[in-house]
Parts: structure tokens; sequence; C-alpha cells
């Protein structure tokens, strides 16, 4: 998929003629280019737009280089099946279904934010009650969350990875000791789709070395999911954070499982969240007024 999908290819995956796809490009709802031998080629992240906005079935996921297991969802499907299934391919060590599931949902249209929220999230809660089971639970609840680390990636290859060169930048991060891998990897997903350039640093990262981050990479925002209990350290780490960043002139996001329990007053830069269908709002509200400014 280097070089692009061919029109060939995107109709044989919705089962229609290859001229209706080629038609659709020369009228111009489908951007291709041009390969040197003058054949039509589509972007792959133009294909996987265009699919989500015509909320198309995919018959031949192959086609298109995704897996065999993509889930056939509507945008009208119940979100709770999918997000049963999800947890059962999760529960049962089944990989490929599992991102089968996500792709589906992406295809069907729904954003990373309510994929993260309602699926997502719901599923890995229900699995964190397993290591109190023992051995065999806390071996799931491990093989799950490589599952789901695997099939969080396959939707980042689905999203464009080249935002607008003047795309606001953010970076991502879990704070120090936070060993939670899936909820940052989401956040730099759910802010990529919304117009971001998105850079995530993972668990275990000081905020030191986020503030770093964000002065080499001239972030507009630095970004903290806080997975583990908030200690009388992480919490002046955290304030430290939010000083220095407002001086540095960036914008400051924080959530997580335990960010309740933080209770900061009011600041102009400070956004505090409980869910990324939230996060992504902020960061396309932040966008729009972005685009307005250089219009
Ligand atoms: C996977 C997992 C682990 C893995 C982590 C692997 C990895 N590298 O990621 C491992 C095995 C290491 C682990 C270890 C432990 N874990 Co654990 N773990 C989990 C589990 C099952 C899933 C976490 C997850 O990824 N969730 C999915 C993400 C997407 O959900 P989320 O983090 O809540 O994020 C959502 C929101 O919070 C929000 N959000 C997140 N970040 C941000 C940022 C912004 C800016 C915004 C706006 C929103 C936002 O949006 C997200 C999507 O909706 C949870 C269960 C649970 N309820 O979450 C337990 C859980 C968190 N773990 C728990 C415990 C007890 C532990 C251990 C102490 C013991 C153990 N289970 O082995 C250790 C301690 C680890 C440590 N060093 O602190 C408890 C915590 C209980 C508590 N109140 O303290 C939980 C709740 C399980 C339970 N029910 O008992 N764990």
């Amino acid at each position: 998929m280097k070089h692009g999908i061919s029109p060939k290819e995107l109709a044989e995956a919705i089962g229609v003629s290859e001229s209706s796809v080629k038609r659709w490009v020369d009228q111009g709802a489908l951007t291709a280019f041009r390969t040197t031998g003058g054949h039509r080629r589509i972007a792959r992240d133009e294909a996987m737009r265009w699919l989500r906005d015509q909320r198309l079935q995919i018959v031949r996921p192959d086609r298109l280089g995704l897996s065999e297991s993509v889930m056939q969802i509507t945008r009208a499907s119940p979100l709770g099946v999918a997000g049963e299934r999800f947890h059962e391919d999760l529960v049962e060590g089944r990989g490929a279904e599992a991102r089968g599931v996500l792709v589906g949902l992406f295809l069907a249209g729904h954003s990373v934010g309510v994929i993260a929220d309602e699926v997502i999230r719901p599923a890995m809660s229900r699995i964190g009650t397993l290591w109190q089971h023992g051995t065999e639970g806390i071996f799931i609840e491990h093989r799950a969350t490589d599952l789901c680390v695997r099939a969080v990636e396959e939707l980042r290859g689905l999203l464009p990875d080249n935002a607008e060169p003047d795309a606001p930048v953010v970076v991502t991060a879990a704070p120090s000791t936070d060993p939670y891998l899936v909820a940052p990897m989401l956040a730099s997903l759910a802010l990529t789709e919304v117009g971001w350039r998105a850079h995530n640093l993972g668990p275990d990262t000081p905020t030191s070395v986020l503030l770093l981050a964000g002065r080499q990479l001239e972030a507009r925002m630095l970004l903290v999911s806080v997975g583990i209990p908030l200690t009388e350290t992480l919490r002046s780490e955290l304030e430290t954070l939010i000083d220095v960043a407002g001086r540095d002139g960036r914008l400051v996001a924080l959530g997580g499982r335990f960010i309740d329990a933080l209770q900061l007053p009011e600041r102009p830069h400070l956004f505090i969240g409980r869910s990324l269908g939230e996060l992504a709002a902020f960061g396309r509200g932040f966008v729009r007024k972005l685009d307005q400014a250089t219009a």
C-alpha cells in the first residue's frame, strides 16, 4: 500500500465498478495522484477518509491492506455490541479480531474519542477486575493490554500522518512511575484526528522531560494522562509543569483515572477533562480558532 490504492483495488473493496471509482476521482470527490506511468492512485489515508465519510460497507478489506477480520459495523449499530465483542476478543486472546472491531468502528465513522471512551475503556475496566482472581487473571490482563496496544496502533495507521505543516503540536505522556500505555496513546490519536501533530512519549515520563520536549518541538500543548493514584510528589510535579508551561506560553491538558483527586484552581491555559471525547472537542475548537486567526 506504499504507493497508494488503485481505483480497481478500492472498487473491489467496496463492491462497485472500477469506472465508478475513476469517475468519483475525476469529479473530485476523492483525491488521487498520478503515478509516473500516468495511473490514478489514492493515498491510503485519503481512501480511509472517504470511506468514513461515505459510510460504505467494505466487502473485501484485504484489497485495502486491512485484515479480513474487520467487523462490519454501521453507524446505527449499537456500540455495546462492538464493545462486547472487543472485550471478549481481548479476554480470549484474539488479536486480529480485536483489531477488526476497532477498525470497523473507525470506518463506520466513529471518532477515536468515542471508540476510546465507549469501547476500549469499558473493556479494559472489566479486565481490570481479573487480576484479583490470581495468576490466570494477571496473564489475561497483560495479554489484553498487548493486544489493545496493537489494535490502537492499527487505528493510528488509518489516520493521516501528514497533518498540515502549521498544525499545532502536542506532546502526550503518562507521568513518572505511571506504567499505563494505552491512555496516552489514545489521547495523542484523538488529537491527531482533529488536526494536531502529536508526539507521544508514553508511560513513566518525568514532567521535566515533557517540558523539554515541549520546547524542542515547539508544542502548543503538553498533555498528561494520570493513571496512578495521586501522591504528594506527583501533585507537586504537575503543579510545576502547569506553572512552567504557562510561562512558556503552552497549554496543559490533564486527565486520566485519578484526575479528580487533583482539585486545582482554574487557570486560563489549563484544560482538565474526564474523557477523550471532551479532549477532542477542546482540541478541535483550538484548531478552528487558529484557522480563523490565520484566515
Ligand atoms: C492494564 C492495567 C494494568 C497494566 C498496565 C500495562 C500497561 N503498560 O499499560 C499493569 C499490569 C502494569 C497494571 C499494574 C497495576 N495495576 Co492496573 N490496570 C490495568 C487496567 C486493566 C487497564 C488500564 C487501561 O489501559 N485502561 C484503558 C484506558 C483507555 O482507560 P483510562 O486510563 O481510564 O483512560 C480513559 C479516561 O481516564 C480518559 N483519559 C485518560 N487520559 C486522559 C488524558 C486527558 C487529557 C483527558 C482529557 C482524558 C484522559 O480517557 C480515557 C478513555 O476514556 C486497569 C483497569 C481500569 N479500570 O482502567 C487496572 C487498574 C488501573 N490497575 C489497578 C491496580 C490495583 C494495579 C496494580 C497495583 C496491581 C495489579 N493490577 O497488578 C499495579 C500497579 C501499577 C503501578 N505501577 O502503579 C487498579 C487501580 C485501583 C486503584 N484505585 O488504585 C485498576 C483500576 C484495576 C482494578 N479494578 O483493580 N495494571
